[in-house]
């Protein structure tokens, strides 16, 4: 499912702005893979109308002889004729995607400003009262799957606040586009071919299979291929439904962390303080020690006191890095850490998913 695109690209049509400034790229969702800021989308709103010659769209001709070809590799994979004309009825390259897919970020944010921009007060609250209001879902997925409540509702807010925000593209229309374009369209052709095969077993309609402009769909904003690999009928109604039922969206986002490697025994991480002398050779993902070795090296929390005193591994991770000197807040994270970037490969995304499940206040 993971893909790595090579820019940050925009989220959620801008409607919640997140901005990687570190070099990471996202794994599970392509909607996240783009810079986000309000302004700059209002920019591509304003100015898709005069893209219809955008780099990518070929010629209508060019095009239906191209969806024939696709048609007939999906008649290959075994899809139904009547999903093939439902899925494809009527549909042509929407120049607003390919603008999304070019659109370069202009500038990169701190952690600082990426986290008051991705969980702000109002959805801190929000993921509160979620988290509440879910408790006996979120306990069960907990039995099942072995992945805290507040870590699968921090994603859930981040994703799609909550579910309020699935994207407003159709899935299929927008792989076409993307399969179509030349710049990736080996990826996104087998992403094409996944959305049609979840058509083919019923699980939701072409109508309502709506997502980001990248095809990244539902509450958790799983791309195809996550769906098929890891999304889960929860609620039992026979359909796999990441659209509408909460039940099925959480469950599968549990599902994903749990296959991805989680251990419900950790947390994430923490930001920490390090004292002035500390040799930066240290750090890095991949020299963890145990918390009473950092212990000795002087590594504190954030607010100075101790770290805890259990016997577990943790790395020294500076997200914000841009070398000579300038390597901005510490954080020593734990395994748990690289598995939510399994999801999405960049750091301050899963500082902020970290830092959003520990303000749920579960114990
Ligand atoms: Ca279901």
């Amino acid at each position: 499912m993971p893909i790595a695109p090579r820019n940050p690209l925009w989220h959620n049509q801008g409607v919640f702005p997140t901005v990687f400034s570190d070099s990471a790229t996202p794994m599970n969702t392509l909607s996240f893979l783009l810079a986000a800021v309000l302004s700059l989308t209002l920019f591509a709103e304003a100015t898709a109308q005069t893209t219809a010659g955008a780099p990518g769209i070929g010629t209508v001709g060019k095009f239906e002889q191209w969806l024939e070809v696709v048609k007939e590799e999906a008649r290959e994979n075994g899809i139904s004729e009547s999903t093939l004309r439902h899925a494809l009825k009527n549909i042509k390259p929407i120049a607003r995607v390919i603008e999304l897919d070019r659109k370069q970020p202009e500038f990169t944010l701190t952690l600082g400003q990426y986290l008051s921009r991705t969980i702000p007060p109002s959805r801190v609250k929000k993921a509160q009262l979620k988290f509440a209001e879910n408790r006996e879902l979120l306990e069960e997925l907990q039995r099942k799957y072995q992945v805290q409540g507040r870590f699968i509702v921090a994603l859930w807010g981040i994703e799609s606040d909550f579910g309020n925000h699935t994207g407003g593209f159709s899935v299929i229309n927008a792989l076409v586009t993307l399969a179509h374009d030349g710049r990736r369209s080996t990826y996104f052709r087998k992403e094409l071919m996944n959305a049609l095969e979840i058509l083919d077993q019923e699980h939701v309609t072409p109508e309502d299979m709506v997502g980001s402009w990248a095809g990244a769909m539902g509450q958790t904003q799983f791309m195809p291929s996550s769906f098929l690999k890891h999304a889960i009928d929860h609620d039992g109604d026979g359909r796999i439904d990441i659209w509408n039922s909460s039940s099925d969206a959480l469950a599968s986002g549990a599902n994903y962390l749990h296959k991805a490697g989680w251990n419900p025994d950790l947390t994430w991480g923490r930001e920490v303080s390090l004292p002035e002398e500390f040799d930066v050779a240290l750090a890095g993902k991949d020299k963890p020690r145990y918390l009473s070795s950092w212990d000795q090296y002087g590594v504190r929390r954030a607010d100075g006191s101790p770290l805890p005193k259990r016997v577990i591994k943790g790395a020294i991770i500076f997200p914000e890095k841009k070398g000579k000197g300038a390597f901005g807040r510490p954080f020593l994270v734990y395994d748990n850490f690289p598995v939510i970037l399994k999801w999405n490969r960049s750091n301050f995304f899963a500082i902020a998913v970290g830092r959003l499940a520990d303000q749920i206040n579960d114990r």
